[in-house]
């Protein structure tokens, strides 16, 4: 086993190892269900890189310039818990037993906002490490902008432990190619190289060289010969610490399961529970009782107190340094902490443009830049940018400058085409209280689903901006053109997915992106131009505020509901007046976001959608798929959408082509009309 301790000191740090590994073996056994492996040979890493180098305040998991610590192979969740119960955040050892039990703050995963000290969800894998270069990100700009000579109050570290399967997503290479690029040297991720995934060897099916792979990617890249070997991994961390000019690798060669005599080095010690014969094995090898569960010896619990107050020291001596900043630049102080609570100036929303009325109207990608470009001003945090798309999906700030290495004020981000990455990154950046915003066509939010997800699982205020938004970007064709992608991200549980209809609705709702705190948005918007409407002779865009509304109505009872989204409300409203002229009472519902219409009450949402009013419309061009439960059982409603992929041609061909004109939605009506809103309606799709 481990050499011997040689001082007093290295005893105790060897104790403190051997107790994150025997709670996290004891608490895997118990709940009969986690990954024992890799706490057990990490240990003295996360050891060492929480006891040397970070520095956190427990009882302040929000404190601003904390260092910040993501664990990407997440699945080895009891490394970080046994961590945090023994760094002293309010993880308690009850809270370890009940490992993976419903409600316990020790989820099978490190979630966000259930256990305290847990800066990002991962499990996921790949997803952690990219997030950590957002925290970089976030903290290069927050340094930059907020930072003066001699009062250096953001310039926090961000520390991230992936695995193999980390290594191997794509997304490690996305994320680890921009860090290197921007030269984030306040990055430092450790590679545990122990050559074991769940199938077996990794030599099965990675061989890459890593290191070298990371040095083409203008990484700092170190190795350290044995995981076990403190002052080896002490140094390395110490040398990626000076490194002023590029982010760090540290690739740390462990064995899973280390001290386990028959599961060391093996995948059985990846996945499951090692069993109580070996853990007394390997416990009797640490030097354990084993006949102790669960047992966090007297000086380590002594230890625990002291990390306490160190903490409270460290973020003491900040917050002096934040008084005297605060006292010669109360403004800036004052905009540091608007943005820690995610707060609005006074009056902010005056900004937000109205536009006049007008037939031709305009993309709302366009109508997009416009508001966005009147935000900015009065909120400085508010920075994102494209996939490289910047141009087409109209996201540039305008006269500010690019995010570059050296360059860290600037608001204009250049993500590269590295969709899953982007997303990921501004995961980073929110949570470190920036208001980041993405953009790309909305096609390719396919490749940004996996992190788009964690963002509504961590209830991430970042702002998803996607142009193109249907088989109206025309020419492009089939592979650029989205069909299934609206309903896939309205089945999200906690994303507002918004496409509004035109300019004003559009203005209206970043009123509620803005105001709103932990709600990430997808915000849907077209290439073409779509009319804006005349608000003095349909209802106001306000009514976007409570996700569908009533555009324009009847007198009286409607005898049919026309609903839609988009570009194709439009469409909805031509019927509208065709049908008035025609003597059918119609009603156009505008629906920009389904989640906020469902979250108002039941008398608004049955005022809306009355339920003696069977005959109804929808019209969008995307999948019908959902749209059923607005309109009725397709034997009683029209749902006018989109069955088949698209097509390469005009978006004046194209409408026509798939149904979407006002003659083919007045026809819909009359046909659900004919039919008492009973009879199966046609189905609909390409013509
Ligand atoms: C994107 C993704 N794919 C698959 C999994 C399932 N999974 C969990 S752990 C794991 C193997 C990871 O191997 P490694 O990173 O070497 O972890 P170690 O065995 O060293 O703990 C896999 C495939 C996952 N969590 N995320």
């Amino acid at each position: 086993m481990e050499a011997m301790p040689k001082k007093k000191k290295d005893k105790l740090e060897q104790l403190i190892i051997n107790t994150i590994r025997t709670l996290s073996m004891d608490a895997v056994q118990k709940a009969n269900s986690g990954h024992p492996g890799t706490p057990m040979s990490l240990a003295p890493l996360a050891f060492t890189i929480w006891d040397k180098f970070m520095k956190f305040n427990p009882r302040n998991t929000d404190w601003p310039n904390r260092d910040r610590f993501v664990l990407s192979n997440g699945h080895a969740s009891m490394l970080l818990y046994s961590l945090l119960h023994l760094t002293g955040y309010d993880i308690s050892l009850n809270d370890i037993k009940t490992f993976r039990q419903l409600h316990s703050k020790c989820a099978g995963h490190p979630e966000y906002g259930l256990a305290p000290g847990v800066e990002t969800t991962t499990g996921p894998l790949g997803q952690g490490v990219a997030t950590s270069v957002g925290m970089a990100i976030a903290e290069k700009w927050l340094g930059t902008y907020f930072n003066r000579p001699g009062h250096e109050i953001i310039d926090y570290k961000v520390f991230a432990i992936a695995g193999d399967g980390c290594m191997m997503e794509g997304i490690s290479g996305e994320a680890a190619s921009l860090a290197g690029h921007l030269g984030l040297d306040n990055l430092i991720w450790f590679y545990d190289n122990n050559h074991i995934t769940i199938e077996g060897h990794t030599a099965l099916a990675f061989s890459e060289d890593v290191a070298a792979r990371f040095m083409g990617y203008n990484w700092h890249v170190q190795r350290v010969g044995d995981a076990n070997d403190l002052e080896m991994i002490e140094e390395s961390i110490g040398r990626a610490i000076n490194e002023t000019e590029q982010p760090s690798l540290i690739i740390v060669d462990s064995h899973i399961g280390f001290g386990s005599p028959n599961k060391q080095d093996t995948s059985a010690a990846h996945g499951e529970p090692l069993g109580e014969e070996e853990i007394r094995k390997t416990k009797i090898n640490y030097g354990w009782d084993p006949d102790k569960k669960f047992y966090v010896p007297k000086e380590v619990k002594e230890y625990r107190e002291r990390v306490l107050r160190k903490g409270a020291v460290y973020e003491d001596e900040w917050n002096k340094k934040f008084l005297a900043y605060e006292r010669e630049y109360p403004d800036l102080a004052k905009k540091l902490r608007h943005m820690e609570n995610r707060e609005m100036p006074k009056g902010w929303e005056k900004c937000l443009p109205e536009f006049p009325a007008d037939a031709k109207g305009l993309p709302t990608r366009s109508s997009n830049s416009k508001i966005l470009n009147a935000i900015v001003p009065e909120y400085p945090w508010l920075i994102g940018g494209a996939a490289d798309v910047g141009s087409s999906t109209k996201t540039y700030i305008d006269g500010a400058t690019s995010f570059e290495k050296n360059m860290y004020d600037g608001r204009n981000f250049h993500f590269g085409i590295r969709e899953n990455a982007m997303a990921a990154t501004a995961n980073g950046m929110a949570l470190s209280k920036l208001r980041p915003y993405t953009a790309c066509y909305f096609v390719f939010s396919d490749y940004m689903r996996a992190p788009l997800r964690l963002a509504c699982l961590m209830q991430n205020p970042v702002i998803f901006i996607f142009t193109h938004d249907s088989i109206g970007l025309g020419e492009d064709g089939p592979t650029h053109q989205p069909v299934e992608q609206l309903a896939s991200l309205r089945a999200m549980p906690n994303l507002d997915v918004i496409r509004p209809a035109d300019a004003n609705e559009l203005s209206v709702m970043w009123r509620y992106i803005m105001e709103d705190r932990n709600r990430p948005v997808a915000l849907i918007l077209t290439r073409q131009n779509v009319p804006t409407f005349d608000r003095k002779k349909y209802a106001p865009a306000e009514g976007a505020l409570k996700g569908a509304y009533i555009l324009a109505d009847s007198k009286g009872k409607p005898d049919v509901i026309l609903m839609g989204t988009g570009s194709e409300v439009q469409l909805c409203l031509g019927a509208y007046e065709k049908l008035k002229k025609q003597g059918t009472k119609a009603r156009v519902v505008s629906m920009p976001c389904w989640s906020l219409f469902e979250a108002q009450s039941k008398d608004y949402r049955e005022e809306v959608l009355p339920s003696s009013v069977r005959a109804r419309v929808s019209v969008e061009a995307g999948s019908t798929y959902g749209w059923s439960r607005y309109v009725g059982a397709q034997d009683q409603g029209g749902v006018i959408g989109v069955t088949s992929f698209g097509e390469s041609a005009p978006v004046a061909d194209l409408f026509p082509e798939f149904g979407f004109t006002v003659d083919h939605v007045v026809a819909k009506a009359k046909e659900v009309l004919k039919n008492g809103g009973k009879k199966k309606a046609k189905k609909s799709g390409k013509k």
